[in-house]
């Protein structure tokens, strides 16, 4: 699923497709606006409503490029098909930590991710607005206990005061980039044994028909 540009290579880079989801109004465009270019409440930007944008980041020395899909609200009007979350590396589940309702939406969005994507893509789960404690309504045990039994890594984040944002990120890209890595491998440990089953077939074709029996069947009484 990643375009992992030049293999193996040191210098290799990788490039993610990371999509937003969640409940309107839970701060979904606020976090990519701080993480990207470090903003809150920029009217300017908030209406621009881009489809997504890019953030470049190094980790362990290797160049990532993250391209983030926020949504243009269409979530306010149940309107996001599958066509914004499709091939997507990454998903980020965002939730208001004031707002329960918003947080049983995150549940129906990873139910529906996991059946349209699998396994395979990784999952973080924002529980925003922390700058908002006091107003709390989900319990953060709650939240974690969730996040644990499907798999995704749970995060406390504001984006008003820039908190919790630059390590859900940096998370999330460690584990896209550990799966690209065991998918690489995958495929290439496939490859192999494919040339390893053409061998034998070779090796077969070349033993006579009435001569001595090599593989599988040698030794056995016919
Ligand atoms: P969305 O993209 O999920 O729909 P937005 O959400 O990013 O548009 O944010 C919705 C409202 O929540 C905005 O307020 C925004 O300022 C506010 N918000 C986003 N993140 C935080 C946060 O971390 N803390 C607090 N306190 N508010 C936040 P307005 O008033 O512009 O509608
Ligand atoms: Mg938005």
């Amino acid at each position: 699923m990643a375009n992992n540009t030049s293999g193996t290579n040191a210098s290799c880079a990788y490039n993610f497709k990371v999509v937003l989801l969640g409940e309107g109004c839970v701060g979904k465009t606020s976090l990519v606006l701080r993480y990207v270019e470090d903003k809150f409440n920029d009217k300017h930007i908030t209406t621009l409503q881009a489809s997504f944008l890019n953030k470049k980041i190094n980790i362990a020395g290797k160049r990532v490029n993250l391209c983030i899909w926020d949504t243009a609200g269409q979530e306010r009007f149940h309107a996001l098909g599958p066509i914004f979350y499709r091939m997507s590396n990454g998903a980020v589940l965002v939730y208001d930590i004031t707002d329960e309702d918003s947080f049983q939406k995150v549940k129906n969005w990873v139910k529906e991710l996991k059946k349209m994507l699998g396994n395979e893509v990784c999952l973080a789960i924002a529980g925003n607005k922390i700058d908002l404690e006091k107003e709390r309504t989900v319990a953060i045990e709650d939240a974690e206990a969730y996040a644990v039994s499907v798999g995704a890594k749970h995060f406390l984040t504001s984006a008003k005061q820039n908190r919790g944002i630059e390590e859900l990120f940096l998370e999330l890209t460690r584990r896209m980039m550990e799966r690209a890595r065991e998918a690489d491998q995958k495929a290439s440990s496939l490859k192999r044994s494919g040339s390893a089953r053409r061998n034998i077939v070779v090796v077969d074709d070349e033993v006579p028909a009435a001569g001595p029996r090599a593989g599988c069947c040698a030794g056995q009484a016919s």
